[in-house]
């Protein structure tokens, strides 16, 4: 499953190349891929164009469908998204992916998954 979602997230900018506006994932904190000793506290997506914050979403899904929906943080730059953990998200380990849908500006939902794995304590 990992390997699956792993491909699907490189090749994403290929699609790029194909509709330069449509919104794509270039870079992520967690990235994908990432083994994590403890739950990120902070996540970003950088994309490769300006995106609608109003109607993007980020989501947490975790082992056994687990799904914890995130607060987008206030708008900082055009084609950024980002969200804070809530200090007490209990994460269980194992395989989560950070799912995202935005709007780019040229009308057009994309949507992905970043998967990190959480390593047991
Ligand atoms: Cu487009």
């Amino acid at each position: 499953m990992g390997r699956r979602l792993l491909l699907g997230f490189i090749a994403l900018p290929a699609l790029a190349r194909q509709a330069a506006a449509h919104a794509v994932v270039v870079a992520s904190d967690p990235p994908a891929g990432a083994v994590l000793a403890a739950a990120p506290r902070h996540v970003t997506l950088r994309f490769n164009s300006r995106i609608d914050h109003a109607r993007s979403r980020l989501l947490l899904v975790g082992p056994e469908g687990a799904q914890v929906p995130l607060d987008l943080a206030p708008e900082a730059e055009p084609a950024l998204l980002a969200a804070d953990l809530a200090p007490d998200a209990a994460l269980a380990p194992g395989a989560w992916r950070l799912r995202w849908q935005v709007l780019a500006v040229d009308g057009h939902i994309t949507r992905g998954d970043v998967p990190f794995t959480l390593q047991p304590r």
